[in-house]
């Protein structure tokens, strides 16, 4: 196994920081990783952001460990076992591969970037950026050879490139633009998915088919046809399947395409050297366990590692690890998804006027009544969820008898839990309405009413919500449940007991973590320091969840579980608990994260806020991400027949052969 980074050359400290800016993006191979890391090292010591990063960066060193001390507590036994157990399940995943369909990604270049440079040519060629001093939503290529890039705050940035123009973020001016290129993937496939305003999946296959023309030519042709509507390159990934696709589009940005074919030996030869942080949610923590736990670097290595993976992860996650190594991924079209929950909430300066409060919750309840007649909704299950003066979340939920969606239903409720709350000072007040009447079940939402507040809080009706009280009214201090996906080391006879993907009530009276006053104040220590605080705001907009009861026969091990994965299950609660369709997939865009990859949910996550966040600043709606209903097209693409080729951007698109492509992705920024 491989060393972990215990030496950090003291002369150099900045060496072990490891922030997100430190990361590749497109357009950064060049780029002087060291001197990045040193000027973001100098910028951000001693700030809080900094002591964040270090808590994070011990956290996920002390996750190496441990995991290193139980590979190190296993047996030969052990370890052939998991060989055996690990050699089938390559072979069930194997035999679902499938490599008839044409998947295509499309990703808009330096897009807020490219939109703020049409409406101002001046900016052509010159490092810019959009954002604020306090932080870049993207950077043209020009500024990112001198390291900038988004999601790092502008002052860095002007340190790292003292001529970077940073130009303020219009985002009625996006969504403009994010019209008018999904029209044009509409006329490809009328199903695409659109994981965000500059991007999107598209299944080609029957356009492909219907016209005799391949992937290469249809990516060249949508990127033509996405320049003409909006004169913004993109660039385009063709493969068999979803995950592939992403990774590929990434390849020759911006303004180029690579086209992975269509048979398990491109696929194989792809993948063997592919870095797993090239893997759509492979992140920062799970690229240094992977690394310094099992030394995989390459998705190829997933495979040759594949015993230990399933010795030390859940099924879920060992599936997703060994799905990678295989180069396996998505070719289905995710089915329309049902809402879970619905919910509102506004943050306000810290007060413990209880008129103020009650006035509060009163438009609250308003809101959500009449967001819940809108979609026809009536809900059992009423959380109360409010944040301290002292940024503490608490949880407060009744479980009713009789479904409620009106005004004065939701007020009364909520009135009693906030009474008992009170005397408290309040920074926030949201409400959530879940538990929703049986007869919806299976009624797709009408996806078209949907905003993306709706959408970061929907999720999928059919999985079960289990919220077994013999006490219909739940008391949580700081979110509700604990999601953990565990699995023990141990003898394998044993395992399969011990595989357990849980959740934990807090307050759970069969379960000691709540009661024990050290825990909880680590817990709530953690929760604290964890999370600044916008991304608190992260987390209250999208709310707790309920999950299922402990086993009786995993309740046992999984206590002593909690203690070494406590802080991440502290965090993962905290952060991101709403966002996951039946625990693994983002209800936003569809990428699939399991449970344990909780520093990658929460990034991804993040991300879907911010955008949220930055919609709402912009009185717009986003429209990107709903998933469509496969709708017959009355003017197919198919019917033009073969279409005259279009002349491409100024810029050519560029194509590399795989093999090109494994030196590059290896110069992992
Ligand atoms: N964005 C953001 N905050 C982030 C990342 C992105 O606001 N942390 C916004 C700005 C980007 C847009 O989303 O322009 C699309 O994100 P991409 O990751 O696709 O980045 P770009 O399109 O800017 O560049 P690339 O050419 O690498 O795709
Ligand atoms: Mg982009």
């Amino acid at each position: 196994m491989a060393k972990s980074e215990t030496d950090v050359d003291t002369a150099r400290p900045w060496q072990s920081y490891h922030t997100v800016y430190t990361n590749a993006k497109a357009g950064m191979d060049g780029v002087d990783k060291e001197k990045v890391q040193r000027i973001v090292y100098q910028m951000s010591k001693g700030s809080s952001y900094f002591k964040n990063e270090e808590r994070k960066e011990a956290d996920i060193r002390e996750k190496i460990d441990n995991m290193r001390a139980r590979l190190a507590k296993l047996t030969a036994a052990d370890l052939s076992h998991y060989q055996m157990v690990a050699d089938k399940r390559i072979s069930e995943l194997e035999a679902t591969r499938d490599l008839s369909r044409i998947w295509l990604h499309v990703d808009m270049d330096a897009f807020y970037a490219a939109v703020e440079t049409l409406s101002n040519p001046s900016l052509k060629g010159k490092p810019m950026a959009v954002g604020s001093l306090s932080m870049l939503s993207t950077a043209n290529y020009e500024a990112r050879k001198f390291g900038v890039r988004a999601a790092m705050p502008g002052f860095i940035a002007r340190k790292l490139c003292p001529k970077l123009i940073i130009v303020p973020t219009d985002f009625k001016k996006y969504n403009h633009y994010g019209d008018l290129t999904r029209k044009v993937f509409q006329k490809y496939d009328p199903n695409f998915l659109a994981a965000s305003l500059d991007e999107a999946y598209l299944d080609t296959t029957e356009v492909c088919k219907e016209r005799s023309i391949t992937g290469e030519e249809i990516a060249e042709e949508i990127r033509a046809c996405v320049y003409e509507e909006t004169s913004l390159t993109c660039s385009a990934g063709v493969a068999p399947n979803r995950l592939l696709a992403k990774v590929c589009s990434d390849i020759n940005k911006p303004n180029g395409q690579f086209v992975l074919p269509n048979n398990l030996l491109a696929v194989m030869t792809f993948i063997s050297s592919l870095p797993v942080r090239k893997i759509g949610g492979i992140g920062k923590v799970t690229e240094h366990v992977l690394r310094d736990a099992f030394g995989i670097n390459t998705c190829e290595e997933m495979l040759q590692k594949a015993s230990y993976i399933c010795a030390l992860f859940s099924h879920s996650t060992a599936d997703f690890f060994l799905s990678v190594g295989l180069g396996l991924g998505r070719t289905d079209t995710p089915e329309v998804r049902l809402r879970k929950s619905i919910s509102n909430e506004r943050t306000f300066s810290a007060t413990s006027d209880e008129m103020f409060l009650y006035h509060k919750l009163e438009d609250l309840a308003e809101m959500l009544s009449t967001d819940m007649q809108k979609e026809g909704l009536c809900g059992r299950t009423l959380t109360l969820k409010l944040k301290t003066a002292s940024f503490e979340v608490r949880n407060r939920a009744v479980t009713l008898p009789k479904y409620i969606c009106s005004t004065e239903d939701i007020l009364k409720h909520a009135s009693k839990l906030l009474k008992a709350e009170l005397p408290v000072s309040l920074r926030l007040i949201g409400l959530r309405v879940s538990h929703f009447n049986e007869d919806r079940k299976g009624a797709p939402l009408d996806s078209t009413q949907k905003t993306l507040i709706n959408f970061i809080v929907s999720g999928d009706a059919s999985r079960k919500v289990m919220d077994n009280h013999s006490d219909p009214c739940v008391k949580n201090d700081d979110e509700t449940s604990l999601s953990i996906g565990t699995h023990e080391t141990c003898s394998f006879n044993d395992r399969d007991t011990l595989n357990c993907s849980l959740s934990l009530k807090l307050d759970d009276s069969n379960f000691t973590f709540s009661n024990d006053a050290g825990q909880m104040e680590k817990f709530q220590k953690t929760v604290n320091e964890n999370v600044d605080e916008t991304k608190s705001e992260v987390t209250q907009l999208l709310g707790a969840d309920f999950s299922p009861p402990v086993e009786g026969n995993c309740l046992e091990r999984m206590k002593s579980e909690i203690k070494l994965l406590e802080g991440e299950a502290a965090s993962s609660n905290q952060r991101e608990p709403f966002l996951w369709v039946n625990d693994y997939k983002c209800s936003i865009c569809g990428i699939e994260l399991p449970p344990n990859f909780v520093d990658e949910r929460q990034e991804h996550s993040d991300f879907h806020l911010a955008q949220k966040l930055q919609e709402e600043e912009s009185g717009t709606e986003l429209r990107t991400s709903t998933p469509r209903p496969r709708v017959v097209q009355k003017d197919p693409i198919a019917s033009q027949g073969k279409r005259k080729k279009q002349k491409l951007s100024p810029k050519e698109g560029k194509h590399i052969p795989i093999d090109q492509f494994f030196t590059r992705s290896n110069q992992n920024f």
